[in-house]
């Protein structure tokens, strides 16, 4: 049966009707208990969703549509190994990355436990090597500067937790992130590195993504411009993937290579040898320590009440303002700078995993799935789209993170900006009443005609509702069990909404279409075969393509 003609649905529909009205301010009013009614805490994470248009009834009527969507064997089916991405006929195992060995599970004839600390201890050892300086370079010289190359779920992840965690890197390499396919990107990021102290780390898990292996010839060529010979590729080059042949086809030493599985998404890969430009940046301790605090919300997860479930709870939030509000989007707003790539990172985890619109039984869904995602950190972000939060037509729940311990505490920069955070959330429930409105315009000095004028742009109708999530402290374990939070709200919405989560065809589009156009840039003659569209738009391209010189060999110097 649709989901939206389901019972469970229709309890929502109906009491949406009664509670859509209410202001939170009353709820606050009513009832003394509501924060500790609507917080939970979880190790050094505590979720305060009480600033939400939520009854004690809606909690129940949500719960009850996800006890109704079967979560509680479908989250056994993911953690235990079942082929749930049924599209690619693929186990979801990111959770048996960052669990602790000692249990069985055999997935295409691999022990899981075993391989998943096979290549943990071989990232231990060549972090070890690369950070003590006993891995030299060509000329001898240990190396000072990691460059990832890799794209989507291949940088995303390591990117965002390298820049969130800059705090706790031990300082002996610097790292950097090359993903576009746009020359700009590597040729910004090359500038000013030295071949003979750079290690480029190749991370694609089917390593034949376009972007990826492009950057991949381009680093080598600037490499091999300095360092003249092959061999020296060894010392220089190691590759993340599951694709061992193309691994070797590229000129990558087997012996150089890190491993990975099918059974690992893109976007849930972190957690695997993906993760090595985190754990040689911050040592491979502290990727340990982030790997743990996953495995806690993974425990949290799997064993706490749905009632009393953190990952569930986000989710059935979500779902609400999405399916019964009509909500389109929801903001992602850090007040913490070291998480100004989290919104990027969660954008991908959420939109490819749950941007799906036909069910598992192959059914255009009457609902909405996932919602765009979206955000910048606070403060910056008040000083840019926060006045659509406020004052646009649509209801955007909001969650907003932010640490009780600052890593820089300067004067009184985080008192300001914690005081922000609280007040923006403080605001978007209150709004301005029209009277509080009129006051202000008043003592302002305005009457009459004026005030009338303005009156209605300085009201803000309130009640929206946001999340606050307090971290004790932004540090790898907490970290780790912010992530593998929001992985699990993704999952609990997409079993909800009866999608699968973890395939992502409309990015394997992508893929195609790009290599369909590229040939035609060559074409002696005017391209035809497209629309009139993009007939002209790649025509114009060739034009101007004539008289382009590309940098030859030699000139990649000039990077
Ligand atoms: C992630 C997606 C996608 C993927 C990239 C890179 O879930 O599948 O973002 O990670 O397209 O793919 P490779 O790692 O295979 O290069």
């Amino acid at each position: 049966m649709y989901l939206s003609r389901s019972a469970e649905w229709s309890a929502l529909e109906s009491h949406y009707q009664d509670i859509s009205h209410q202001a939170m301010i009353d709820l606050f009013s009513t009832d003394p208990n509501r924060h500790e009614r609507f917080s939970l805490s979880f190790n050094a994470i505590h979720l305060d969703y009480s600033k939400n248009r939520i009854s004690a009834r809606t909690m129940e009527l949500l719960m009850d549509l996800v006890r109704r969507s079967g979560i509680e064997k479908k989250r056994r089916q993911m953690f235990e190994g079942e082929q749930i991405n049924f599209t690619e006929h693929r186990s979801v195992l990111h959770t048996a990355l960052r669990r602790p060995p000692g249990y069985t599970m055999t997935i295409d004839g691999d022990d899981v436990a075993s391989e998943v600390s096979d290549v943990l201890d071989q990232m231990k050892a060549f972090c070890k090597k690369v950070i003590s300086g006993e891995w030299k370079g060509y000329t001898g010289k240990r190396i000072t500067d990691v460059v990832n190359i890799g794209i989507g779920g291949s940088d995303l992840g390591p990117y965002m937790v390298t820049e969130a965690l800059k705090p706790f890197a031990h300082g002996k390499l610097r790292v950097h992130f090359v993903s576009n396919v746009d020359g700009s990107h590597l040729a910004e990021t090359l500038r000013g590195l030295n071949p003979e102290t750079t290690l480029f780390i190749i991370a694609s898990k089917t390593f034949t993504t376009q972007e990826t292996l492009t950057n991949a010839i381009s680093a080598r060529a600037w490499f091999l411009v300095k360092a003249g010979n092959r061999d020296h590729v060894a010392k220089h080059f190691v590759a993340v993937s599951t694709n061992r042949e193309k691994v070797e086809e590229f000129g990558i030493d087997s012996a150089n290579m890190f491993r990975f599985w099918d059974w690992v998404g893109g976007r849930y890969s972190l957690w695997s040898a993906i993760g090595l430009s985190i754990a040689l940046y911050l040592g491979f301790d502290r990727f340990s320590e982030l790997l743990a605090g996953a495995h806690a919300m993974d425990e949290h997860f799997l064993n706490a009440p749905l009632e009393a479930n953190m990952p569930v709870i986000l989710a059935m939030l979500g779902i609400w303002y999405n399916n019964f509000f009509g909500s389109h989007s929801q903001a992602i707003i850090p007040y913490d700078q070291y998480l100004h790539r989290f919104p990027a990172y969660l954008q991908q985890l959420d939109m490819e995993s749950n941007g799906k619109r036909v069910d598992r039984v192959g059914r255009e869904t009457d609902y909405a799935t996932g919602p765009v995602i979206w955000g910048e950190p606070g403060t910056n972000a008040q000083h840019a789209f926060f006045q659509l939060l406020h004052q646009g037509p649509e209801i955007i729940p909001v969650d907003f993170i932010v640490s009780l311990k600052s890593q820089n505490p300067i004067g009184e920069h985080h008192d300001m900006l914690v005081a922000n955070c609280f007040a923006q959330s403080e605001a978007l429930m209150r709004g301005k009443s029209e009277a509080a409105a009129r006051g202000e315009l008043e003592a302002a000095g305005y009457s009459g005609i004026d005030l009338k004028m303005l009156l209605p742009h300085k009201l803000f109708p309130g009640n929206r509702p946001t999340n606050t999530i307090v971290l004790d402290e932004l540090n790898p374990f907490n970290l780790g069990s912010l992530i593998a939070l929001y992985e699990h709200k993704v999952f609990v919405q997409g079993v909800v909404w009866n999608i699968n989560s973890f395939d992502q065809w409309g990015v394997e589009l992508g893929k195609q279409l790009a290599k369909a156009i590229l040939p035609e840039f060559e074409a002696d003659s005017p391209v035809e075969g497209h629309d009139a569209s993009t007939n002209a738009l790649v025509n114009r391209y060739r034009q101007v393509r004539k008289t382009r010189q590309p940098l030859n060999r030699d000139q990649l110097t000039l990077f």
